[in-house]
């Protein structure tokens, strides 16, 4: 059973990662070892098996153990959102059926993609699986996916259980506005890490995203400094996270996120194909790197460059 309702929903939430062995196995022990982690670290929540969580590298079944090996390790300690998002509708309600009986809080979806889904097509898919459970549907608009424009957003959300939006778009004057014509207790996530403090000033309720597994603590310093209108503060953390992701998605930032976490004493195991990983002596070279950039950017407080 879910512990928690949509109003409980905000926060920093990582996107979490899924921690694969080195064979490509789910790996459950590294999984239960990042998640607490990442509660030890303050997060306000979790979003699983979503693009960060490499979903769509995983069948169904494999969704769903990570979905219970979650679940069970959170114990309800914070809220837990579970992207269902698939290609065919039938695939989504199964993964939300799934997620509800498990004890999940709250379903997220993509648009169905690759093809070019008719607007109606889009719509019925989001009904769809809203219906088949009581939980409440964070939509999720992402360009990966095919964006939703912002009549969309608004036509979902007449949709019974559409509670909000996980706002992966860099047009956040939409975050404003949906909070006024949709009203303030539909939820706002935004998606860019890279524009957290610009999200959370337009009004997001929350930042859903793959960097708050490798260093929440700055998100949640600016998390915190927008809630105090402490804006010199928020965009001193904003410059340093931008810092490490502007480096790091260079290259697979997912590899990087799960290898530095391995250096800091949390072993985050590998990516899945066709997603690379990086050799030990790759890593030696991003060390490096990363070490200039604590240096040049004055980087004092992010955990994982403190413990290189
Ligand atoms: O919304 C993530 N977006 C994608 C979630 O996966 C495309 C973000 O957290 C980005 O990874 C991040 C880096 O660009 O902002």
């Amino acid at each position: 059973m879910a512990k928690f309702s949509d109003s409980d929903l905000r926060g920093v939430i990582p996107a979490l990662i899924t921690p694969f062995d080195a064979q490509e196995n789910f790996d459950e022990k590294r999984m239960r070892a990042v998640v607490e982690h990442l509660l030890s670290k303050g997060v306000h929540g979790l979003y699983l098996t979503g693009s960060t969580g490499e979903g769509f590298l995983m069948t169904p079944d494999e969704r769903k153990q990570v979905v219970e090996v979650v679940v069970d390790q959170v114990a309800g300690r914070v809220p837990l959102i579970s992207h269902v998002g698939a290609i065919g509708t039938k695939v989504s309600i199964d993964l939300a059926k799934h997620a509800e009986k498990t004890g999940v809080d709250a379903l997220s979806s993509v648009p169905p993609f690759y093809w070019k889904f008719s607007d109606d097509s889009v719509y019925n898919y989001y009904n769809d699986i809203t219906q088949s459970t009581a939980l409440p549907m964070i939509v999720y608009n992402i360009a990966l996916a095919g964006l939703v424009g912002f009549e969309q957003v608004k036509r979902f959300s007449t949709i019974e259980g559409v509670k909000g939006v996980k706002y992966t778009a860099t047009a956040h004057f939409e975050i404003m506005r949906m909070k006024e014509e949709l009203g303030d207790d539909f939820l706002v996530f935004s998606g860019c890490d890279e524009m957290a403090m610009s999200g959370l000033s337009f009004g997001a309720d929350g930042l859903i995203g793959s960097f708050y597994n490798l260093m929440p603590e700055l998100f949640i310093s600016i998390y915190e400094a927008i809630k105090s209108n402490d804006l010199k503060l928020a965009e001193k953390k904003q410059r340093e996270a931008n810092a490490i992701i502007m480096y790091a998605t260079q290259q697979n930032h997912l590899a990087i996120i799960k290898h530095a976490l391995t250096w800091m004493g949390v072993d985050a195991g590998f990516c899945r194909n066709p997603f690379p990983n990086y050799s030990r002596a790759e890593q030696e070279v991003m060390k490096t790197s990363f070490r200039m950039l604590k240096e040049k950017h004055r980087l004092t407080d992010v955990d994982f460059l403190n413990a290189l």
